[in-house]
């Protein structure tokens, strides 16, 4: 029979595991932080720190944003918009299949309970160097909320591991690392395969066009990061750079990890423009975006993964001190997302985006190359192929602002690629100075992929005029 104190004790650590301010508040932030309660009953901090006049310097921005991210739905298992995938009991295959196929619609996926180091651990910096290697003493830079309160564009500051750590506990210091090399982090064993710039871009075309030119690093360093948070810290609104989908993992701690999409208007590419440069700028538009912009909040615990389809506009509150691993990847299925992204980035990149990132066209030149190579286990879309055909015959066009020339530069991949896609362009889609590529990538629902690539039609198209 379930005794009274059963229940007293299961609701007490229910309570528990939702009030995530104790430990927090008084001993990481100041214990006259304000608190917030968000849709599933989880009350956090919210930031504050105190400037010389005692005036909350996240009380501007910070706070109103988290009060909007906070207004949205929690998101479950029914979620229309968020696919929470099952991660034991489906194949390597099927779950391959799936995640692409969902990703490939634009819907964000979570994946709850992929293993992780130990069941519990403090997060120290001795937590870090046993588990992953990182030195205490290695130099960092670090993001700091009071710097970004005073000037928006230089809000880091340089530290290492053990300084990151000895300012937790100073209550006028809210900070994060965003930016943690960490090359051996993957991604779980079954989706292993699904980084499909690196597994068939640049794996399998080095035999037909083999490595000249100097490569990018930043086409490696970007496979694998660490994030490493304060409590209190607020990513604000952005979309990743480059067009490129992202993944993330909890390791310590938790976030509120929320993913906003514009209500309506998917087949106006001005309107998806302007709803990202709005909500990068969210205080000067805030009646706008309660009108136009839906959002979900994924609460990301430990073991919990997230994968973000290419152009996913996001916000990620982090309220207890917390530790993450993650990578950037491109897919055949997402290339119309990621041409999106990129379009969108090539007018306003400065504003959209928080990362500088310069690598993506070698990438997307060898993921172009590899198409006549590909297996047929590959699903091809209409729209994703003539994304990638567009993003590689203009790349000019597609050059994030504010990035450097060299970004786009000629190389051993820039012909072999231009002509495969210029065959696919002209013989595949029937495309010409009359039918022009832009149009007919900017018809339709713009997040949508498009219907199946008939891979007989395509490959007769490319033997034809290939010579393979
Ligand atoms: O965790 C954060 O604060 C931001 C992380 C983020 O935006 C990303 O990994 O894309
Ligand atoms: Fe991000």
């Amino acid at each position: 029979m379930p005794s009274a104190q059963w229940t007293s004790i299961s609701t007490m650590t229910l309570n528990a595991d939702l009030d995530l301010t104790s430990g927090v508040l008084g001993n990481q932030v100041p214990d006259t932080s304000p608190t917030i309660t968000w849709n599933d009953d989880h009350i956090t901090v919210l930031p504050a720190v105190y400037n010389e006049f005692d005036e909350n310097v996240c009380e501007a921005v910070d706070i109103p944003i988290i009060q909007f991210m906070a207004q949205f739905p929690i998101s479950a298992l029914d979620s229309r918009n968020v696919v929470h995938i099952p991660y034991h009991g489906v194949s390597r295959e099927t779950l391959l299949q799936v995640v692409g196929n969902y990703l490939s619609y634009n819907k964000p996926i979570v994946i709850r309970g992929v293993e992780r180091h130990e069941h519990y651990e403090e997060l120290t910096a001795d937590y870090l160097d046993r588990n992953f290697a990182i030195s205490p003493h290695r130099p960092v830079c670090i993001h700091d909320v009071m710097l970004r309160s005073m000037d928006h564009v230089n809000t880091t500051t340089t530290g290492t591991i053990d300084s990151f750590f000895e300012s937790m506990t100073d209550s006028t210091r809210i900070q994060c690392i965003l930016d943690l090399p960490l090359a051996q982090t993957s991604l779980p064993e079954p989706l292993r395969n699904i980084d499909h710039g690196l597994v068939y871009g640049w794996n399998q075309t080095t035999h037909s066009v083999p490595m000249q030119s100097d490569v990018h690093p930043e086409n490696f360093t970007v496979k694998g990061w660490a994030l490493l948070h304060h409590a209190g810290f607020l990513t604000y609104p952005h979309h990743d750079a480059e067009g490129t989908l992202t993944w993330v993992r909890m390791e310590v701690g938790v976030k509120f990890w929320v993913i906003f999409r514009p209500k309506y208007h998917h087949r106006n590419r001005l309107h998806l423009q302007q709803f990202a440069t709005k909500l990068v700028d969210f205080t000067s538009h805030k009646k706008w975006l309660e009108k136009h912009c839906d959002g979900e909040v994924i609460v990301l615990r430990p073991g919990d993964m997230l994968i973000m389809p290419p152009g996913t506009i996001h916000a990620v509150y982090t309220p207890v001190a917390s530790f993450a691993t993650g990578g950037h990847f491109y897919h055949y299925m997402c290339l119309h997302l990621t041409e999106l992204a990129r379009y969108i980035d090539a007018e306003v990149a400065d504003s959209t985006t928080n990362q500088a990132l310069e690598h993506a066209v070698e990438t997307l030149r060898r993921m172009m190359i590899m198409v006549p190579y590909l297996s047929r286990r590959i699903l091809l879309y209409k729209r994703s192929l003539l994304g990638l055909c567009i993003m590689v015959t203009k790349t000019a066009e597609y050059r994030a602002k504010g990035s450097r020339k060299h970004s786009i530069a000629t190389s051993e991949t820039s012909q072999p690629s231009k002509d495969i896609s210029e065959v696919i362009m002209e013989s595949y889609f029937g495309l010409s100075r009359k039918l022009r590529p832009g149009t007919v990538m900017y018809m339709g629902d713009q997040l949508m992929p498009g219907e199946r690539v008939d891979r007989d039609d395509l490959d007769r198209v490319l033997r034809r005029s290939l010579r393979l």
